[in-house]
């Protein structure tokens, strides 16, 4: 049976997690306490990921890290959800990097520093992050106004990435997706119709914590 390391608060873990269930793969959660410091020590980083992220899959002796790569990994090993064609492969690849460069991490980032992070967040800071959100969703907003889903008709794993962080309370960031985005709502409720989806914080292990800023 697949392991995979995560813990609830991540919207990354979650896109793995997503999937496997999509796929009807059962899967055994190795709780990380992340906000512990656990990512953070020399032994884990050694033992199981030197990146110092996760989520990491094992597949029996393999082990994955990047959540990217994870979902690239799945779909082709279970032939679902990767692309029909080299095309359609190609354009999932290019929105998997689109999103761990600019959509999932900007907002990851926000979300992070005002539900849980360890001190109140930089005005600044957060000001930054705001407009870089902006830009991202303003373009994945205009990409499905006359789509389903990212690749056209029918959901890729380039959906399950962007999509991961998408179905935590709004109050733990306090962004207005679906007030703002008419389209990107849509779709997500699209997404929220694939067999095996269920809200992140009733899959994933670890308790939920209130937002602190
Ligand atoms: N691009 C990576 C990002 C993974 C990531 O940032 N994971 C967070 C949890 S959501 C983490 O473990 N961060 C540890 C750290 O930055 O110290 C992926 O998609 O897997």
């Amino acid at each position: 049976m697949y392991r995979l390391h995560c813990f609830s608060q991540s919207g990354n873990c979650f896109k793995v997690a997503f999937l496997l269930r999509a796929l009807r793969q059962p899967f055994e959660p190795v709780f990380i306490d992340y906000l512990g410091g656990v990512t953070r020590a020399a032994s884990w980083r050694e033992s199981t990921n030197e990146l110092g992220e996760v989520p990491v899959l094992e597949d029996g002796s393999r082990r994955l890290t990047q959540s990217g790569a994870i979902l690239t990994y799945l779909a082709a090993k279970h032939g679902a959800y990767g692309g029909d064609t080299e095309d359609e492969r190609l354009d999932v690849l290019r929105w998997l990097l689109f999103d761990n460069h600019k959509f999932t991490s900007y907002f990851g980032t926000f979300r992070f520093a005002k539900a849980f992070g360890p001190a109140p967040p930089d005005p600044a800071v957060m000001a930054w992050l705001l407009g870089r959100i902006d830009n991202a969703y303003g373009i994945v907003e205009k990409h499905l106004k006359s789509r389903a889903f990212l690749i056209g008709a029918k959901p890729t794993i380039a959906d399950f990435s962007l999509s991961g962080y998408l179905f935590y309370p709004v109050e733990e960031s306090g962004y207005d997706v679906a007030g703002r985005f008419p389209s990107i709502s849509a779709w997500l409720a699209r997404m929220r119709k694939i067999p095996g989806w269920a809200p992140p914080y009733e899959v994933l292990p670890g308790e939920r914590l209130p937002p602190k800023w």
